[in-house]
């Protein structure tokens, strides 16, 4: 290392101590560039698989109030992949890119989507559950040391926050229904919550970059801090669901101040990871599907983009306005006749 580098990290390492932020053109380390790209990107491209789940009911949903929010809700999460492949752009790495590695990959998302969402209930257990284990991880994240990832989770959290109240109302409204609405509410819980706890990644111990992250401020506490943050606060409102969750070692215990839980099945957890869940394959193949489907759609955008801003050697840029109009009107048609 040269002076001048050791200079840097220096200043890099100083406000990492301060609680500073770190921001785009502050120097950085390359590991924690590459560190920050690698959870940034695979924190995106949950949110984007993640709305595979629950899109699968937005035709069947009950009533049009629950298609609407299931709707707003599945949106939301197109948003929150948006601003966090935004936030990978700032540290020098295109969407492009991300969403190829994804795509080949190369790069992973949460476990928890690679999990079937077989009634309505699992809609209300995703809320409940997933939501609740999102918000758990990510608003710790809003103190994240680097300021484009920590501003983004700001407002991911709070519509987050949202999801979560859907989900439990439609959860609570099945376990006060009908007796085959309360055992349907029961079975999606009994399938959700083991892969929620997955959701938090493996034991400490088995971490390969909590330490590293934990010292950068990029994570604030450990995975199973969090995990059992997250377990203090779903075994009280499972209560006042009238749901039980399926663990028989569940109990507070009193000593520790924390709910005490059972073993969670690590290998199911790697397999997981490993391509092998139960809708690894279909979720992927439906990604790639969907991009290829909207390439029509990113190049007209670059298109449109490209006359306006004149950057692009296209010649009819900013001169016709009637061929430009023109143009539209053919992407729009291109599009009803690829729907
Ligand atoms: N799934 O060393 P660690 C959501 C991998 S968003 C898959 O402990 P780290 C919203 C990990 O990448 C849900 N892989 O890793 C929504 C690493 O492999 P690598 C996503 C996992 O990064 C709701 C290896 O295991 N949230 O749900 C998982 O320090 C409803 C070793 O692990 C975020 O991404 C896993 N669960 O800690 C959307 C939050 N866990 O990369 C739609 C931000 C671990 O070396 C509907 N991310 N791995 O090949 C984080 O906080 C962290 O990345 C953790 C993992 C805590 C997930």
């Amino acid at each position: 290392m040269t002076a001048s580098q050791a200079a840097l990290e220096a200043v890099f390492d100083a406000a990492v101590a301060a609680d500073e932020r770190i921001e785009p053109r502050d120097w950085m380390p390359d590991a924690y560039r590459a560190g920050l790209v690698r959870q940034i990107a695979q924190h995106a491209h949950s949110e984007i698989i993640g709305m595979q789940p629950e899109a699968n009911w937005i035709t069947r949903a009950p009533s049009l109030r629950r298609k609407a929010i299931l709707m707003a809700k599945v949106q939301d999460e197109a948003g929150h992949g948006l601003y966090l492949y935004s936030a990978a752009e700032t540290l020098g790495t295109s969407r492009d890119e991300l969403l190829d590695k994804l795509h080949s990959g190369r790069q992973k998302y949460s476990s928890i989507f690679n999990y079937p969402t077989l009634t309505w209930a699992d809609v209300g257990a995703i809320g409940w559950l997933v939501d609740g284990a999102a918000i758990t991880n990510q608003v710790p994240l809003c103190r994240c040391s680097y300021g484009p990832y920590a501003r983004a989770m700001v407002r991911v959290c709070k519509e987050e926050s949202f999801h979560q109240r859907q989900g439990y109302e439609a959860l609570l409204a099945l376990s006060r229904g009908t007796e085959a609405q309360h055992a349907m509410a029961q079975d999606a819980v009994d399938r959700w919550w083991w892969p929620s706890l997955m959701m938090f990644g493996p034991p400490d111990d088995e971490s390969t970059h909590s330490a590293q992250a934990m010292a950068w401020k990029i994570k604030r506490h450990s995975n199973d801090e969090l995990r059992q943050r997250f377990v203090d606060i779903a075994a009280p409102q499972a209560e006042s669901l009238g749901l039980t969750l399926p663990d028989p070692d569940l109990k507070w215990n009193e000593e520790r101040g924390h709910y005490d839980f059972g073993p969670i099945d690590w290998d199911e957890f790697w397999n997981v990871l490993k391509g092998n869940g139960p809708c690894n394959e279909q979720r992927l193949s439906k990604r790639r599907k969907a991009h290829e489907d909207g390439a029509w759609v990113r190049e007209a955008a670059a298109a449109y983009a490209g006359k306006h801003d004149g950057r692009h050697g296209n010649d009819n840029h900013g001169r016709d306005d009637a061929h430009g109009r023109h143009d539209e009107q053919h992407t729009h048609t291109h599009g009803e006749a690829g729907a």
